[in-house]
């Protein structure tokens, strides 16, 4: 069975709460595969592309200039159903109505600085990755030594 590869963004917020670590480790306890890693103060015209699908929406430009407002920091993560799996953990978009238990619902009190963004489907997915992680030297090919304890082989692996 194949493995699913999904984009995170942690957002200004986090970074200036210094929950970095915190969110990245709650990924990295769950199983996912760390496989892209980068911090940066990535241009506003990469955001928009990133955003483009909320163009039209009002929050759209407070959005984006909240985005490219300082750095963020882009990750690439793989497991099996990665993009479900990781849209639970974030919780709804509103931080306020997400569930105790998820990154939002528990680290969070805002809709618009919530921390973190995760793609939301197959087609978003491969659109950010190829965005944020276009560059293959940015992505990381490694098999974790544990993988055949994280998931059964013979059900889950083979
Ligand atoms: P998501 O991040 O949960 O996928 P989207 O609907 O894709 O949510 O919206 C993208 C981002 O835009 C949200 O994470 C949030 O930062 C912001 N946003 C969305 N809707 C609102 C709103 O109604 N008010 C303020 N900010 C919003
Ligand atoms: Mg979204």
């Amino acid at each position: 069975m194949s493995m699913e590869r999904t984009l995170v963004l942690l957002k200004p917020d986090a970074l200036q709460r210094g929950l970095v670590g915190e969110i990245i480790s709650r990924f990295e306890k769950k199983g996912l595969k760390l496989v892209g890693l980068k911090m940066r103060n990535f241009p506003k015209d990469l955001l928009e592309k990133h955003y483009a699908v909320h163009k039209e929406r009002p929050f759209y430009p407070t959005l984006v200039g909240f985005m490219s407002s300082g750095p963020v920091v882009a990750i690439a993560l793989e497991g099996k159903d990665a993009i479900e799996v990781v849209r639970k953990m974030m919780g709804k978009t509103n931080s306020r109505q997400a569930e105790p238990g998820t990154i939002r619902g528990d680290l969070g009190m805002s809709f618009s600085n919530n921390l973190v963004h995760g793609s939301d489907g197959p087609e978003s997915a491969k659109f950010e990755l190829d965005l944020w992680f276009g560059d293959a030297a940015d992505r990381c090919t490694w098999d974790p030594a544990d993988l055949g304890w994280r998931y059964s082989i013979k059900e889950e692996l083979s």
